[in-house]
C-alpha cells in the first residue's frame, strides 16, 4: 500500500479535501506508489517514459507512443453522465443514476492499479485569476505515466493551484483508471469500460482506455461536459466545443474576436490556425487562442460578452495536416516543441514520424517505417498493403505556447470579447458559403440544427445530416431543451449582441465533385465580410435562412474561384431547403422543454422560405 501522506507531504501539497480524495483513491484503486506531479516534472517523467519503453523519440525534443489497438478514440456508447436527478436525462446525454454508476466504477476500478503509480495531477483549465477559475481546478489521478505527460502539455498543472484554492473543496475529483486494455472487450457486448462524469458531485470517473480523449480528465470531461454542467447550475458560463481567434485589422487597428463550434472533421483546427492569404496579409493578422473548447460568460462591467480557451494546449488530429492544410500545426509540433505524437506512423532507424495527408504520398524507402500498430510496412501481409500508415484519429500533443501565432493576449484571465459566434457543417449543397444571423433566437436556433454529412446517405437517406447541436453531441451533460434555454438566457443578458452566421466551406460540383470553394487561408474572407455587416460597412443579401455576401462584397483579392462557383455558393436552393426544414423539425420534436423561442424561430424561416418559392 503506498504511503499517501508521505507522498503529499513530499510534494507539500497541503489541500486537507485533495488529501483525503486521494487517499480514499488510492486505497480503492490499490495503487503500490503516489507521486505528485507538476510541471516541472515534466522531463524526468519523460526520461523514465523512455526508459521504459512507453514512449520513443521522435527527433528532437519529440516523442512518440503507440495505444492498444482498440483503444485509439473516444467510446460515445459508453460515455455516461450522472446525476441524482431524472429530470437531467436529455436525448444525448446518455444519463444514468448516480447512485447506479458509482458503485459500478468503484467496483471496476477496485484493485485495478494495483503494482502501478498513481499520479496525482493538479490541473487548472482557465489562465489563473480568471473569473470562471472557481469552476476550473480539477485533481487527477490516473494510473498512466503517458496520461500525466499528456496532461501536462493540456493544462496548467502544478500543486499551487489546489492550495492556493479560496473554497478548498471546489476542485473536480478525476479519476482514471487504464485496467487491464487486452482484457475489457472494447466494442462487444461484454465491453468493461466506462466513462462516467458525476456532474452533480463534480466527480469524474473513467475506466478502460488510456486513449487522450477518454484520459485526460481535464480537457472534455471537465472542459466540456462538466463545466457545460456547472455553467448550467450557477447560471453563469457556458462552455462549448469551439474554436477561437482574433482578427486584427492593421489598418485601423481594430481588433475582432470570434469563435464558434464545428462537428469533426468540418476543419475546426484548421480554421482556429489559419493565417491570411497572402494578398491580404498586409492588412489582416489571424491571431490563434484556441482550436477546441471556449468558455463564454458575460462581463457584468461592460455588458461584454468574453471568451477564453480552458485550455493549455492542443490535441489535433495529425491525419491530413499538410503545408497546405494547416501549416501553423506543423509548425507547432516542430522539434524542441516537447511534442507527444500518438498512432502515427514511425521509422525506428531515423525517428521520423509521418501520417496520412502529411505529404501526398507515403515514404518511398519502406525501411525503418512501421504502422501505427507497430506492424512493419514491409511485412504487412498483402491484404493490408493499402492500410493507412497512421490510425485515422492519431494526434498530436503541444503546448499553446508553440503555437506560432497564439495571440498574444491569449493568457489574460478575463478572456477576450466575442463579436461573433459562427457554426459551420459539412454540406455538399443547400448551405452556402456564409449566411448571417442577427437575431438571438434565430443564432441559437442554427446551432441546434447544425450537422454534418455523415453516412446517412450512404443509409439511404440522401441529404440528411448527423445533427450535432453547436457540436456539443457527445458533451451534452443536461437536457438539450435546458441547454437552449440557457443559451438565450447567457447570451441574451449581454449588452452588447454578438453576430451569429453559419458557414461551409465544403460545397460541390454534383457534376464533377470539386469543391467550389477553396477553403482553408481564403476562409477568411467570408469572416471579414461578416465583420464588416456587423460594422454597418456591408449590407449583404437578405434571404430566408439569413443575409449572405453581394457578390461585390466577398474581399477575392488573389483568390481562385470562378464566376460560376461563386454564383452557387452564394445562392440559396429553396427546394432543398424546404426538404432540411422537415429534418430539423423531427430533430427538433426530440428534445423536451426547448424554448417557444426556438421553435419561434424554426417556424419563420420554414414561412419565409415557402414564401420564396
Ligand atoms: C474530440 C477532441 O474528440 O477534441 O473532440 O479530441
Ligand atoms: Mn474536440
Amino acid at each position: 500500500m503506498a504511503d499517501v501522506d508521505a507522498a503529499l507531504g513530499r510534494a507539500g501539497l497541503r489541500n486537507g479535501h485533495v488529501r483525503e480524495y486521494v487517499r480514499y483513491w488510492a486505497e480503492l484503486t490499490g495503487a503500490a506508489r503516489i507521486e505528485v506531479i507538476s510541471v516541472s516534472d515534466d522531463a524526468r517523467l519523460i526520461g523514465e517514459g523512455l526508459a521504459e519503453g512507453e514512449i520513443l523519440p521522435a527527433g528532437e525534443g519529440r516523442y512518440y507512443s503507440r495505444s492498444y489497438v482498440k483503444d485509439t478514440a473516444r467510446s460515445e456508447e459508453r460515455t455516461v453522465v450522472a446525476t441524482g436527478n431524472p429530470a437531467d436525462k436529455g436525448v444525448y446525454n446518455n444519463w444514468r443514476p448516480a447512485s447506479e454508476m458509482r458503485p459500478l466504477l468503484e467496483e471496476r476500478m477496485r484493485g485495478a492499479s494495483a503494482g502501478k503509480t498513481m499520479y496525482v495531477v493538479p490541473y487548472l483549465m482557465a489562465p489563473a485569476g480568471s473569473p470562471l477559475e472557481r469552476y476550473a481546478a480539477g485533481v487527477e489521478l490516473t494510473d498512466c505515466r503517458t496520461v500525466a505527460l499528456h496532461m501536462i502539455r493540456m493544462a496548467r498543472v502544478g500543486v499551487d493551484y489546489i492550495d492556493s484554492l479560496a473554497d478548498q473543496n471546489s476542485f473536480v475529483r478525476a479519476v482514471h483508471v487504464t485496467g487491464d486494455l487486452g482484457k475489457l472487450g472494447q466494442g462487444t457486448p461484454g465491453d468493461q469500460r466506462y466513462f462516467v462524469t458525476i456532474a452533480d458531485e463534480r466527480t469524474i470517473l473513467h475506466f478502460g482506455s488510456s486513449y487522450g480523449g477518454n484520459a485526460l480528465l481535464g480537457k472534455i470531461a471537465h472542459g466540456l461536459r462538466q463545466a457545460a454542467y456547472d455553467g448550467w447550475a450557477s447560471g453563469e458560463f457556458l462552455a462549448e466545443q469551439f474554436m477561437l481567434i482574433g482578427i486584427t485589422d492593421k489598418l485601423t487597428g481594430k481588433r475582432y474576436h470570434i469563435c464558434g463550434g464545428f462537428p469533426s472533421a468540418s476543419g475546426k483546427t484548421n480554421l482556429a490556425m489559419m493565417v491570411a492569404p497572402g494578398a491580404l496579409s498586409g492588412r489582416y493578422r489571424v491571431d490563434f487562442y484556441g482550436d477546441d473548447i471556449a468558455w463564454l460568460r458575460v462581463n457584468p462591467d461592460d455588458g461584454k460578452i468574453y471568451a477564453i480557451n480552458p485550455e493549455f494546449g492542443v490535441f489535433g488530429v495529425a491525419k491530413d495536416t499538410s503545408e497546405v492544410t494547416n501549416p501553423t500545426a506543423l509548425a507547432s509540433v516542430a522539434p524542441a516543441t516537447g511534442t507527444l505524437f500518438t498512432n502515427v506512423a514511425y521509422n525506428d532507424d531515423t525517428q521520423q514520424v509521418w501520417w496520412e495527408g502529411r505529404t501526398p504520398v507515403p515514404p518511398a524507402d519502406v525501411s525503418g517505417w512501421r504502422d501505427w500498430t507497430g506492424t512493419l510496412i514491409s511485412e504487412r501481409p498483402a491484404e493490408d498493403a493499402g492500410a493507412p500508415w497512421a490510425h485515422p484519429n492519431s494526434r498530436f500533443t503541444t503546448t499553446l505556447a508553440n503555437v506560432p501565432n497564439l495571440a498574444p493576449d491569449s493568457g489574460d484571465p478575463k478572456g477576450v470579447p466575442i463579436d461573433a459566434i459562427i457554426f459551420g457543417g459539412r454540406a455538399r449543397d443547400r448551405e452556402p458559403l456564409i449566411r448571417a444571423i442577427t437575431d438571438l433566437a434565430e443564432g441559437v436556433y442554427d446551432g441546434l440544427t447544425l450537422g454534418a454529412e455523415a453516412t446517412f446517405a450512404a443509409e439511404g437517406v440522401e441529404g440528411l445530416l448527423r445533427y450535432d447541436p453547436m457540436s456539443m453531441r457527445p458533451f451534452m451533460s443536461y437536457p438539450e431543451g435546458a441547454y437552449a434555454a440557457h443559451w438565450l438566457k447567457v447570451i441574451g443578458s449581454a449588452a452588447s449582441q454578438p453576430i451569429f452566421a453559419h458557414v461551409n466551406w465544403f460545397q460541390r460540383d454534383p457534376d464533377d465533385g470539386h469543391y467550389l470553394w477553396p477553403g482553408y487561408r481564403d476562409n477568411l474572407r467570408p469572416l471579414l465580410w461578416l465583420l464588416r455587416l456587423k460594422e454597418g460597412e456591408a449590407r449583404g443579401r437578405q434571404t430566408p435562412v439569413g443575409i449572405i455576401p453581394a457578390r461585390d462584397e466577398l474581399n477575392l483579392d488573389g483568390a481562385t474561384i470562378t464566376p460560376e462557383d461563386l454564383e452557387t455558393i452564394l445562392s440559396i436552393n429553396t427546394p432543398r431547403w424546404q426538404q432540411e426544414m422537415k429534418y430539423r423539425e423531427q430533430h427538433l420534436e426530440q428534445f423536451t422543454g426547448l424554448p417557444q423561442g426556438i421553435w419561434q424561430a424554426h417556424r419563420r424561416v420554414a414561412a419565409a422560405l415557402d414564401a420564396a418559392d
